[in-house]
């Protein structure tokens, strides 16, 4: 299989996040991505290569044109309200929460940024429009990739993208990667789309962009919204809307949920996923449902994602991976291989 390497990664670093009223170092940091490109090459799972240049139409075919022109300006707007600010990560102040307004554009830069985010957590940096926009190249490469006959493909990236809706950021998220190579390989003549989220998080902004829709199945299994990050989206009821109902599987589980019944879940997933009879999957793969992870709270050891990528595999489904979340830097790249390593 191939990897399609997001050699702008490392543009974006944002340098902390917020915990309980404290600023603390982020934790989602560019060696994550490192260590699984090393994993990935001392295991020789594949040629690694550069991302193509798919402009700006797949990005604007899933997000808004007015938060995209917001993200491309974003530093540049930051840092004219103030030269020390070069040295420090925008953060949103102020939201537009229920009963407020978002249909007007405030010209505001903290305004809009608010606006734009549902979130104190994700650091926007000086990078992170070329970072986000590379990795939306790398996974529209692996869906192109796909397309003309490849089994496989990983889009090896971060900052990841799950989280970030039509018209938002958030959960460290800038661009939707997996929605954007879902759509594109909805343009380019894939009748039905499933993508499956492994991520630990619910990935509210896929299901958000697609919860109307009946052509792109959305399934997730992920620590239950009652007490885990995103919160407001991941409950067993959301099942779609309009012609998008029952289009839409969430599997929340507990925190502290081991790995045999997390399998359980995939099963049903997995269920769910051939009875749409895609002509694709999108995998969004975080591996956050590891036991050490420091931020999530899922029971998986690494010899389970070995498992899980038989199953995956086993669904023998042309299928475009996407990095998503996992934090526990020193078994990443293990942890991330062992769940490629049925596709290679
Ligand atoms: N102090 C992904 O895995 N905040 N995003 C956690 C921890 C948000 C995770 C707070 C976590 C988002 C793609
Ligand atoms: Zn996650």
């Amino acid at each position: 299989m191939k990897a399609i390497y997001n050699h702008h990664h490392s543009l974006h670093q944002g340098r902390s996040e917020f915990f309980r009223g404290a600023q603390v170092p982020a934790f989602e940091r560019a060696d994550r991505v490192d260590h699984v490109l090393a994993e990935w090459q001392r295991r020789q799972m594949g040629e690694v290569i550069a991302p193509q240049d798919f402009g700006l139409g797949p990005i604007l075919a899933v997000h808004s044109a007015r938060y995209i022109d917001f993200l491309q300006s974003a530093w540049a707007r930051w840092t004219a309200l103030d030269p020390a600010n070069a040295q420090r990560d925008a953060f949103p102040s102020v939201w537009a929460i229920r009963s407020l307004r978002d249909d007007v554009l405030p010209t505001s830069f903290a305004a809009q940024l608010g606006l734009f985010s549902m979130d104190s957590g994700t650091p926007l940096t000086a990078g992170s429009w070329q970072a986000a926009k590379t990795g939306a190249d790398c996974a529209l490469t692996a869906a192109e990739l796909v397309r003309s006959g490849a089994r496989s493909a990983f889009a090896l990236t971060r900052p990841p993208g799950h989280h970030a809706g039509a018209d938002f950021l958030g959960g460290y998220c800038f661009i939707n990667h997996a929605a954007v190579a879902a759509q594109y390989l909805r343009a380019q003549g894939a009748s039905r789309v499933a993508v499956l989220d492994v991520d630990y998080h619910h990935g509210n902004g896929t299901q958000s962009i697609f919860y109307d829709r009946a052509d792109v199945l959305y399934v997730s299994i992920h620590g239950d919204p009652r007490t885990e990050f995103p919160f407001y989206l991941g409950h067993a009821d959301e099942t779609g809307r309009g012609e998008g109902a029952g289009f839409n599987l969430n599997l929340p589980l507990p925190a502290g949920t081991p790995a045999a019944r997390w399998f359980e879940a995939l099963d049903a997933a997995l269920v769910k996923v051939r009875a749409h009879g895609p002509d694709v999957l999108v995998l969004s793969l975080g591996v956050d449902t590891y036991e050490g992870d420091p931020i999530s709270h899922f029971r998986l050891t690494s010899e389970d994602y070995l498992r899980m990528s038989e199953r995956l595999a086993a669904l023998a489904l042309p299928t475009v991976i996407v990095f998503e979340g996992g934090y526990a830097i020193e078994e990443i790249g293990v942890n991330t291989a062992n769940a490629l390593a049925a596709f290679t």
